[in-house]
């Protein structure tokens, strides 16, 4: 029987919020065919069409759809004729292939947050971009990773040259309200650990420190003080883990797993399973004895839950229903987590790692990295 560990510590608050966050405003994806991964999102995410860019509407170098649901907003944007921008975005597709470029920030003042971030050291990639209803700057992250600072005014378009798209509502089964967490995998977790404190003043949230008995790896959660941004951060601690397959097919650090909050996760799985969906397989002795009682009573039916193979996590003062699609790229690298929070869940699913490890390490196998 593999062995797992893991420690968690909810340690006390102690940030501020001094670059003025309000939340994640978008994440941006850099892809080979914009029109094909803005249906991807539309039929199986339950996303709609929001908005529209290209030469023609004034944004150079690309054409970008940006779709969402609720608060989540995903530009997908692909290279198109020259100029330094495609160019960039050529080499990011080249290099990373299909990926996140950029977890965007909604901010207060988007030039003070940019002032701010530099003067506690962050590296400015972007400066200020100023318009009537939009103002927006770039900093360096882990890898390629940016971290863009919007502030916009309300009931204004999503950034400038970006069309409405108009009819652009979601009315189907599949129900997402917000991006949960965002995770990185780097090289040096405490390194990155030490950036969002120093530059973002956010709190050590959680650590945990797994090993399945083949492979390993650790990870630190930091937060925002209000709560509402929590990236974990993964580090491989040892030569196959997931986290280290990932450095490797990445070409370095980058997003792993984007985790979107549903307020209704058996029919959103349900509907997103229908529409061809893959998920991470769990075998049927997760839902045994040890189960039941380890969760207890919930409001789900457990065979509903056995059938579409979600995973329940007890927690402090809540409980949280997860699950992992398969890796949704060529490459084996960027995933997405459905997960709802009852109660005051705040946890990651400690609970489910040893399941959870165990198929993803059985997927790996089938792609020979172990
Ligand atoms: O975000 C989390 O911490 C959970 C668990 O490679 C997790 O979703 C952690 C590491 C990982 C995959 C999932
Ligand atoms: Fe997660």
């Amino acid at each position: 029987m593999p062995a797992i560990f893991f420690e968690s510590a909810l340690e006390r608050k102690t940030g501020s919020n001094p670059l003025g966050l309000k939340g994640i405003d978008h994440i941006e994806f850099i892809v080979d065919d914009a029109d094909q991964w803005a249906d991807f999102f539309v039929n199986k995410y339950g996303m709609a069409r929001r908005f529209y860019a290209d030469a023609a509407s004034g944004v150079a170098g690309r054409r970008a759809h940006v779709v969402g649901q609720g608060r989540i907003n995903f530009l997908l944007a692909e290279p198109q004729g020259t100029g330094p921008e495609a160019d960039f975005m050529r080499w990011h597709l080249a290099e990373h292939g299909n990926g996140v470029r950029d977890v965007a920030f909604r901010v207060k003042d988007a030039r003070a947050a940019l002032a701010e971030a530099a003067r506690r050291g962050a590296k400015v990639v972007r400066p200020l971009d100023e318009h009537d209803s939009f103002n927006g700057g770039s900093i360096a992250a882990y890898g390629d990773t940016l971290h863009t600072f919007i502030e916009r005014k309300p009931h204004t378009d999503f950034a400038p040259g970006y069309r409405p798209v108009p009819g652009g509502f979601e009315d189907g089964d599949i129900h997402f309200a917000m991006i949960d967490h965002v995770v990185a995998n780097v090289e040096h977790m405490e390194e990155w650990v030490e950036f969002y404190e120093k530059i973002f003043g956010f709190d050590l949230f959680m650590h945990f420190d797994i090993n399945t008995g083949r492979s390993a790896l650790m990870s630190k959660v930091v937060s925002s003080t209000d709560g509402w941004v929590k990236l974990p951060i993964n580090e491989p601690s040892s030569q196959n883990s997931q986290i280290q397959e990932f450095l490797d097919k990445y070409n370095g650090p980058g997003v792993q797993h984007i985790a979107l909050l549903t307020p209704n996760i058996v029919a959103t799985v349900a509907e997103m399973r229908r529409m061809g969906q893959d998920f991470l397989d769990v075998p049927e002795s997760y839902y045994d004895a040890a189960f039941d009682e380890r969760i207890g009573t919930i409001e789900e039916d457990k065979e509903e839950l056995k059938r579409l193979k979600i995973l329940v996590d007890r927690d402090h003062e809540g409980y949280l229903l997860q699950l992992f699609t398969k890796c949704v790229f060529a490459r084996p690298t960027l995933f997405f987590e459905v997960i709802q929070r009852r109660g005051r869940a705040l946890g990651f699913g400690e609970g489910n790692f040893r399941a959870l490890f165990e198929a993803i390490e059985r997927e790996q196998a089938k792609r020979g990295a172990l």
